[in-house]
């Protein structure tokens, strides 16, 4: 078993990874910059080292500053959380190369998943059901361009290979506008990422965002812990999350979680994972696989009992699985309100200092945040103060739970979205459930 952990992270991940190592009687170190010492989990760790300045390139991304805290406190392994280095090949390749362990997959398999090229290539090979698209990057003949997307269909999507979360994309609606659309999706995608490699897929018109939380622990074992729907977004940035995804036929959906697991021993993944699919008129397209653990995780850990970052530690300390696929009950419905610092309005991030602060609480509440009475929000980080998660033992009475806690819930000081999400909750078709990718930005007239 890991006996010390440097949390290398901020914020109510930090926290998470904090409580879960306690519960394993790990040892915790906890990291942050110069503002961040008033952080909950900072005060709550074995240890504490200041890594740099607010800024989070010299400090929650300064992989020198990261493993010289690891040498100097003796942990033996780092939690990145979500976020930051999470999915950072090259990190994680220096913390084994330096002798720690990585909380995650190996770098040569978060590397795979960082080029989405290649990722897809994976998981075709591995039987998920992927987008027809082009299978590979996209030649610079316009013939052959203009070949693939007339196979495909219009309209066609162009993403770059080194993208992902809605970053470097641009759809084509006709021939006309194809080439120049490729090229300029290059351009910006060799600024933005250090590599032009784009690829093509259909462009799916009004998908479900629909993903699938797997457990793989390296030595041949792999679990599912069902789905979760995270449609509900604006602007690339997820506000509502559920588990389990409602109304998708049980046949298609036990075949996607199988193709997932398969994938995860046909490649042996290490660690927790996320396979994103588009759901749209009962097929699945595998999109993107996270390597990590993701905001939204306690929802799929309400729904089976698992303690997804506990698990992570298991698997880190080189254990077994410790549950098989039929250990594994679904029971329930969970949702996830994420809380922002940020305008009603304007959806700018808020940063200032919390004056009250009254959390939900009652059956079937779960409060993950790191805020508290006098806890000053800084600017320099996302704008996620805390998430709301409530259990029901069916949809209804889980978001029934939610607008009591949304209602109960009371922060001073600074702006939320405290608000939006009590209209969302009694908004009429996110009631009956399954809305898709564009509801709520159509909801707010973006
Ligand atoms: C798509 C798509 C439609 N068709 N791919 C955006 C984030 C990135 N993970 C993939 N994204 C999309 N890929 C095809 N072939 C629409 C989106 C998309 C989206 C996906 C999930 C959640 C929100 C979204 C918002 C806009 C576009």
């Amino acid at each position: 078993m890991l006996e010390k952990v440097l949390i290398a992270n901020r914020g109510e991940i930090a926290l998470r990874i904090l409580r879960a190592c306690k519960e394993l009687d790990i040892k915790t170190v906890a990291v942050h910059s110069k503002v961040d010492v008033a952080l909950k989990h900072v005060k709550l760790a074995d240890e504490a080292i200041c890594i740099g300045p607010n800024p989070s390139p010299q400090s929650y991304l300064n992989v020198p500053a990261l493993i010289s805290a690891m040498e100097i406190t003796g942990a033996q392994a780092v939690h990145p959380g979500y976020g930051f280095l999470a999915e950072n090949a090259d990190f994680a390749e220096q913390v084994e190369n330096s002798g720690f362990v990585f909380v995650g997959p190996t770098a040569e398999v978060i590397r795979v998943m960082g080029d989405k090229v290649a990722a897809i290539k994976a998981m075709k090979a591995a039987g998920v059901p992927t987008v027809p698209g082009s299978d590979g990057p996209l030649s610079d003949d316009p013939a052959q361009l203009r070949a693939t997307a007339q196979r495909i269909g219009y309209p066609v999507i162009i993403k770059a290979a080194a993208g992902g979360g809605g970053r470097g994309m641009r759809v084509v609606e006709n021939e006309q506008s194809l080439v120049n659309a490729v090229n300029i999706t290059k351009t910006e995608a060799a600024a933005a990422f250090g590599d032009g490699t784009v690829y093509m897929e259909k462009f799916l018109q009004n998908p479900r965002h629909v993903e699938v939380q797997v457990l793989s622990d390296g030595q041949g074992n792999a679990i599912h812990l069902g789905d979760r729907d995270c449609s509900l977004q604006r602007r690339h940035q997820k506000v509502i999350e559920e588990a389990p995804a409602p109304g998708i036929p049980e046949e298609a959906r036990q075949a996607v979680f199988e193709s997932c697991v398969n994938a995860c021993i046909q490649i042996n993944y290490r660690g927790a994972g996320t396979f994103e699919f588009l759901y749209e008129d009962g097929n699945y397209y595998f999109i993107e696989m996270n390597t990590r653990v993701q905001v939204e995780h306690p929802v799929s850990e309400m729904i089976t009992g698992v303690d997804i970052v506990k698990e992570q530690l298991l698997i880190a300390s080189g254990r077994p699985l410790s549950f098989k696929q039929e250990n594994i009950i679904f029971r329930g419905h969970s949702f996830e309100c994420r809380i922002n610092a940020e305008d009603p309005v304007t959806f700018m991030p808020q940063p200032g200092t919390i004056n009250a602060y009254h959390a939900p609480g009652g059956n079937g509440v779960r409060v993950d945040s790191h805020i508290y009475n006098g806890y000053r929000v800084p600017p320099n980080y996302d704008s996620l103060i805390g998430k709301i998660i409530t259990y029901g033992r069916d949809r209804n009475s889980a978001l029934s739970r939610m607008r009591n806690a949304l209602d109960e819930m009371m922060i001073d000081g600074i702006k939320t979205n405290i608000d939006l999400h009590a209209d969302l909750v009694r908004d009429p078709e996110f009631k009956k459930g399954g809305v898709n990718i564009h509801y709520l930005e159509k909801k707010l007239g973006l």
